[in-house]
């Protein structure tokens, strides 16, 4: 069976989504950050990265969001969480997924996560001053030229879904006024709508 490393607040919701949505049978483990679970010998045996999420399959275990989106949505067709079928619309719901994974979730990063690109306890505050910025410029440029509606990519329910929505929840949090994005925030609560969306939402804070 399938076991997803998880933690509340954190970027594994949208694989914890996705795998709802797909109708997957699996466990979900909650990691405990506040006991830096992530950074034991026994966590880090599963992740060497130290991070979520982490999918354990019967082939292995995947890590990065995007690989696993994909995988979930490749190994559960008949949801059609993706265009499997089209080389092109594939290649562009992955450039979306890169996007939030490479520029989007590192500019939320800044925010707490100085200390992985500084020692310099002022250098973290001057990350953690831009972060709000950056993280608006990013989804001024979702807003405007990225999000097709009524879902990200189109018409049709994918795997960047869950993922826009995990990261567009984070916006308050970065200090990012939600209501300047009205399609993404729009989306946002469309998504807490969904069954699947509830259903997690209510065992990840449970
Ligand atoms: N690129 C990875 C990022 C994973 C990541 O940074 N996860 C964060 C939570 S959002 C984490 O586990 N942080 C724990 C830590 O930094 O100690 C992905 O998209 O899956």
């Amino acid at each position: 069976m399938l076991k997803l490393y998880y933690a509340p607040g954190t970027c594994s919701l949208a694989s914890h989504i996705a795998l709802e949505e797909a109708g997957a049978t699996y466990e979900a483990r909650r990691v405990d950050f506040a006991r830096a679970e992530q950074t034991t010998p026994e966590y880090l045996a599963i992740n060497p990265k130290g991070r979520v999420p982490a999918l354990v399959t019967d082939r292995g275990t995947l890590t990065e969001t995007p690989a696993i989106l994909a995988y979930v949505a490749q190994s559960f067709p008949e949801r059609r969480l993706a265009p499997l079928d089209d080389p092109f619309e594939f290649a562009r719901l992955q450039s979306f997924l890169s996007y939030l994974c490479s520029t989007v979730h590192v500019a939320h990063a800044h925010n707490r996560r100085g200390p992985r690109w500084a020692d310099d306890p002022a250098a973290h505050e001057a990350m953690k001053a831009k972060v709000p910025q950056n993280m608006g410029d990013c989804f001024a440029l979702i807003e405007n030229r990225m999000f097709a509606g009524p879902f990200v990519m189109g018409e049709n329910y994918s795997i960047a879904d869950p993922y826009l929505f995990t990261i567009a929840n984070w916006l308050e949090g970065d200090g990012v006024d939600p209501g300047r994005f009205p399609k993404v925030l729009d989306h946002r609560n469309r998504m807490v709508a969904r069954p699947a969306v509830a259903k997690v939402l209510a065992a990840v804070q449970a």
